[in-house]
């Protein structure tokens, strides 16, 4: 492209290549911002409280991103010094300077990139273990068994006596109802390969694996319907592998259960 453009087109070109740049991040920035404080209760796009995992897992993100902000400016700053500061000077012909075994330097870069590692590990395994705590299925008071099959979900409500299954199709997408504000635990299973059972407004995820048996154990806290995803990428038709979570009062969900029971 050079041979074709002439210096002065190149620099045009240049030029509007950085304020595209500028022009992006501002927006991308400033989205950002009306989307955090349009809704109270919502934050970068997440519902806060939507369930009992969000708190944690929220602040968790937040941090992360606090931190690769951080890193990324610092990084930004090292990079951008020398070719600032350091440009060859108008009649300087001489040779730069050859360093080698900066053994104080190189100490920091190993070490500090060690320091953020041992940082991110440590939060993310303590709210990790917070998040995946269950009771046993004794004495959790909702057991419902979620079986993940190529391209679909199978949901199946172990607090009737008969254990009642919902299984869906690509076409027909399955709804898993759960009662507001009371703890469900989950057992998560698959009948072929890895799906990943996933739901973004609750900000929680966990694998669906065949031959073992995951748990998992929140509580809904807002009526609504919220959409559900396999996050794993499972063959054909992953893309249409959704299904619905309906949170419903306590009360509704026990004419649910009745009804499943009956029918
Ligand atoms: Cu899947």
């Amino acid at each position: 492209m050079a041979d074709i453009l002439t210096p002065m087109q190149l620099k045009a070109l240049k030029r509007a290549a950085i304020s595209a740049t500028v022009a992006s991040s501002v927006l991308l920035l400033l989205s950002s911002c009306s989307s955090s404080s349009n809704t109270s209760d919502s934050s970068y796009g997440f519902s806060k409280n939507a369930s009992s995992v969000n708190d944690t897992s929220h602040s968790l993100w937040n941090g992360a991103w606090i931190a690769a902000g951080v890193v990324g400016v610092f990084t930004a700053i090292l990079i951008m010094w020398p070719v600032f500061r350091h440009r060859r000077k108008k009649g300087d012909t001489s040779f730069p300077k050859q360093t080698r075994y900066n053994v104080p330097s190189e100490i920091a870069y190993t070490l500090i990139p060690f320091l953020i590692v041992a940082v991110l590990f440590y939060f993310t395994a303590k709210d990790e273990s917070k998040i995946t705590k269950v009771q046993p299925e004794t004495v959790a008071a909702h057991n419902i068994t979620v079986n993940a099959i190529q391209w679909s979900w199978q949901f199946t409500y172990n607090d009737a006596a008969v254990h009642p299954t919902i299984t869906g199709t690509p076409e027909k997408i399955p709804t898993l109802v759960v009662p507001q504000g009371e703890s469900v635990r989950y057992t998560l299973t698959s009948s072929d390969v890895v799906h990943g059972f996933w739901i973004p407004a609750f900000m929680i995820q966990m694998q669906t694996l065949p031959h073992v048996t995951n748990h998992l154990q929140f509580t809904a806290n807002k009526i609504g319907t919220y959409p559900g995803r396999c996050n794993i990428l499972c063959g054909r038709n992953h893309s249409q592998m959704l299904f619905k979570v309906k949170v419903v009062s306590p009360a509704d969900y026990t004419t649910y259960i009745n009804s499943l029971k009956a029918a």
